[in-house]
């Protein structure tokens, strides 16, 4: 049996600190090979090998997974929403030429798995905002969902036409304490915890009644696992799945930590992410997830929101 040895790019960022350390969990620390364009995060320091590794540099990406025997690449590099609508051209760039870049050196080293996240980003104004579908009218309207769309259809290409087995997520909006959010509209929903513990009052840069599609990351981890855990022949989507867990508002958030922090208070002052929310749906229809490899969340809004505030006091 050949053993799997893994390469995340982009392991310093919010996803990557904590799916790199549950792959090493499963793979063995020296096994799973964690980069990125900036420096190691913390958490990560002494836990296995670190490269630092510019995905748009296509040659030495791929001197890297030749000279590490790399099997399976989870690309995790990008530009999310609200930074990507600053720089338009860098945010296409980084997005769509990083996922060429790895999938054509997966097609040449003839590499087992690849993962790339997609997003909710892809929907847009004229897609269901209440539980929408898996399939359905998509026209995004940001830079970031665009080229998550394109994204998509690239890796049903490379599967479709070279047999690259490469699987995705949408995934919504991810909560988490170990590392920073990057630049996404559903940032707030991780900046209301720190504010509710140090200032006790938190400004949100969305409308109080601002409805999304979130996950905690446990969850979040826990679908990428099981989606590259799956046997192949179950893998029906290869475009990407809708996963969900929970939809709330800014207003029930506050609400949640309230029940911990009754002190605290949240006041709005909605800036241009809010266009980019309206854009999104409210909640997403995950059936085929369920159906194909067995998906369901561990966390609603009352358990993430109990255990944000723990993680965060300690
Ligand atoms: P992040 O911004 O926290 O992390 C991205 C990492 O990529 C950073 O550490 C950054 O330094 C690195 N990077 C940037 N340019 C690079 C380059 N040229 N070469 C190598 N590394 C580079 O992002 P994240 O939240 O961890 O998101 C990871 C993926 O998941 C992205 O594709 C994102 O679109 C997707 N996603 C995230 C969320 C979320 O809520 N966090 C939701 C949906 C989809
Ligand atoms: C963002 O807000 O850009 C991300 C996402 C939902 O893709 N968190």
């Amino acid at each position: 049996m050949i053993k799997d040895k893994i390469l995340v790019i982009g392991a310093s960022g919010q996803i990557g600190v904590e799916l790199t350390l549950a792959l090493r969990k499963v793979y063995g620390n020296a096994n799973v090979v964690a980069s990125d364009l900036r420096e190691e995060n913390d958490l990560l320091k002494g836990t296995g090998p670190y490269v630092s590794l510019d995905v748009m540099n296509k040659e030495m990406l791929h001197v890297q997974v030749i000279r590490q025997n790399i099997t399976q690449i989870y690309l995790l590099a990008a530009i999310l929403s609200a930074t990507g609508e600053k720089n338009p051209n860098l945010a296409w760039n980084l997005n769509m030429q990083g996922l060429l870049n790895v999938l054509d050196i997966a097609r040449e080293e003839q590499i087992h798995k690849v993962y790339w996240p997609s997003s909710i980003a892809v929907f847009g104004p004229t897609s269901p905002k209440i539980n929408c579908p898996q399939q359905t009218i998509i026209e995004p309207i940001t830079v970031y969902g665009i080229s998550k769309y394109a994204g998509e259809f690239w890796c049903n290409y490379y599967y479709q036409r070279y047999g690259v087995d490469v699987r995705s997520l949408r995934y919504p909006g991810l909560i988490s304490y170990k590392s920073a959010p990057g630049g996404g509209t559903t940032d707030y929903a991780i900046e209301i915890f720190h504010a509710a513990l140090e200032e006790k009052i938190y400004t949100c840069f969305l409308k109080e009644d601002t409805y999304l599609p979130m996950m905690y990351m446990p969850d979040a981890i826990k679908a990428t696992l099981s989606l590259m855990e799956a046997p192949k022949e179950q893998i029906t989507v290869r475009t990407s799945y809708n996963v969900a867990a929970m939809s709330f508002s800014p207003k029930e958030i506050a609400a949640a930590i309230q029940q911990h922090i009754p002190e605290f208070t949240i006041q709005y002052a909605p800036d241009y992410r809010q266009a980019i929310a309206n854009s999104w749906p409210q909640s997403i229809d995950d059936t085929a997830a369920r159906r194909d490899w067995n998906w369901k969340p561990d966390f609603n809004l009352e358990l993430m929101t109990a255990e944000m505030i723990t993680n965060l006091q300690h």
